[in-house]
């Protein structure tokens, strides 16, 4: 038996995914290199007056797109069992649909896709990272009842032509924020404000795109390719800021709003929460608005939808002090028709980005909110956790720290409360464009040269750190074929 190095980061069953991501538009760069089409945030970065903080783009990011093969020895030096990255649909489909495939962008995906099996790296390959083809957002991207259709023509493709070595799919990453973000305050690509009908729309419609792939693959992939298909959530853990009862049904309804808003449909019945139902028809009905703001499900596409999942992606990074408040008097918005009001307590550290304090508990307990609301059957899987700095200082101790603190209690969680999470992933491989807050928020493993050309990368602290656990878990697994002793610290 191998000893631990600490007692508290492991060890993991032997099959623990440890994984480390990124995605297309954050890293790749190369946006219109050799027939790749515009996506909603090439067009997005490229307006002016867009909001992104350092009047920055991606149109260069970590040129990963000419630096796959840097990226592999990063990935190799880390001793990562998955590596999980995006397909830009746009590299794939430059106009969105299948009608033309940019031939180069299939090349691109396949060196790194075999570079990746090749050290022995399973590849986690996310369909869709908010990287919508712009030509679809003209015909109104995700508010479009047709696309459910643009997302199943998509995967398909990407199926029949990567599914014989990619055995992990992942559908979309938090689709929260493509809804939210994108479609009620405007904040992210495509920039649209429509927070009392848009968001619900658009919510619908990826749902139902999600099942269409997740059918599809059942129907004519899985028995030849074998691999799984799942989808990816975000969700900041809601604590009640009271022990009083209305603080406590104020963070489940929150937890609810953002995570079953998505999982409950996929996971438990094919349909909303119930409470998100009573909230939207109640507020609705104060503000004399008649329609039925929250779309509904037919019969089938409940049956259809439920269950269409082969593992639980969740993306998981702080939490959140929660507070009942009435707010039906307030404007019509999926934030309000929530009825909590939300801050951070004093005594959590601050990281690099306004949203992101240090709560290790909170990925304990949100693991075992999804235990308990959305099952425990299916593997959980946690597709991002990492910290932000504005340095990208190398000597990250405190992203150790993090690292650290946030491992154990995912352990916890596994060894203690019985919640059947099966793998880790950390965010990021590299610093790269963090979206709105362009480069000013960084999450490396590895630090960016962003003012040199050749964007060279360097290892952090936390990445040897990283790495370290990583061994020490896959050699216990070797090892130590007992059943793990838990660890109270
Ligand atoms: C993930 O989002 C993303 O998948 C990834 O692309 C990103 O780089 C990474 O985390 C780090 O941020 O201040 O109102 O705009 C994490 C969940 C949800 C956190 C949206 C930031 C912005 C809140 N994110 N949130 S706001």
């Amino acid at each position: 038996i191998v000893a631990q190095t600490n007692g508290q980061t492991g060890p993991f069953p032997p099959d623990f995914i440890w994984a480390v991501a990124t995605s297309a538009y954050q890293v790749e760069g190369g946006w219109n290199a050799n027939g790749k089409g515009v996506s909603n945030w090439d067009a997005f970065v490229h307006k002016p007056n867009n909001g992104i903080r350092d009047h920055s783009t991606g149109d260069v990011a970590c040129d990963s797109y000419h630096k796959w093969q840097t990226d592999l020895e990063l990935i190799r030096n880390l001793s990562v069992t998955h590596y999980r990255f995006s397909f830009a649909w746009t590299r794939l489909f430059p106009d969105g649909t299948n009608k033309t495939i940019n031939r180069d962008g299939v090349d691109y995906y396949n060196n790194l896709i075999n570079g990746l099996l090749a050290i022995n790296v399973t590849p986690m390959v996310t369909l869709f990272h908010w990287d919508t083809p712009q030509t679809l957002e003209d015909l109104g991207g995700w508010e479009s009842p047709d696309s459910p259709q643009w997302f199943y023509d998509y995967a398909n493709f990407c199926f029949k032509t990567f599914g014989d070595r990619v055995k992990m799919w992942i559908t979309f990453n938090e689709p929260w924020v493509t809804s939210w973000l994108g479609y009620g305050t405007g904040g992210n690509a495509p920039g649209k404000k429509d927070v009392c009908y848009g968001v619900y729309t658009v919510t619908h419609n990826i749902i139902k795109s999600h099942a269409r792939a997740y059918r599809l693959y059942d129907q004519q992939y899985r028995s030849t390719q074998n691999g799984k298909v799942g989808i990816t959530f975000n969700c900041d853990f809601k604590m009640a800021g009271s022990n009083s009862t209305a603080d406590i049904a104020a963070a489940d309804r929150g937890v609810q709003f953002q995570l079953g808003w998505f999982a409950h449909a996929i996971f438990v019945n094919g349909d909303y929460p119930q409470v998100m139902k009573d909230q939207i028809a109640s507020h609705s009905k104060v503000l004399g608005i008649n329609t039925t703001r929250l779309p509904i499900f037919t019969d089938e596409e409940k049956n259809f939808i439920n269950g269409s999942s082969d593992f639980f992606g969740i993306n998981a990074y702080t939490t959140q002090l929660t507070f009942a408040q009435d707010k039906s008097s307030l404007e019509c918005s999926y934030d309000n028709d929530q009825d909590i009001f939300t801050n951070y307590s004093a005594s959590w550290n601050s990281s690099g980005s306004d949203w992101l304090k240090y709560t290790p508990f909170g990925i304990r307990n949100l693991l075992n909110f999804i235990k308990n609301n959305f099952g425990n059957t299916k593997p959980i899987i946690i597709t991002e956790n990492g910290w932000s700095d504005r340095s990208g200082t190398l000597d990250d101790s405190e992203r150790v720290q993090f690292y650290k603190d946030y491992i154990t209690n995912v352990y916890l969680a596994y060894s203690q409360d019985g919640v059947n999470v099966r793998g880790y992933t950390s965010w990021a491989l590299m610093d790269n464009f963090e979206w709105a807050s362009g480069y000013t928020e960084k999450f490396g493993l590895h630090y960016v040269n962003f003012s040199d050309p050749s964007r060279p990368r360097i290892p952090k602290q936390s990445a040897f750190y990283y790495r370290d656990i990583i061994l020490n878990n896959t050699k216990n697994a070797i090892t130590n074929n007992t059943t793990p002793t838990p660890s109270t610290a």
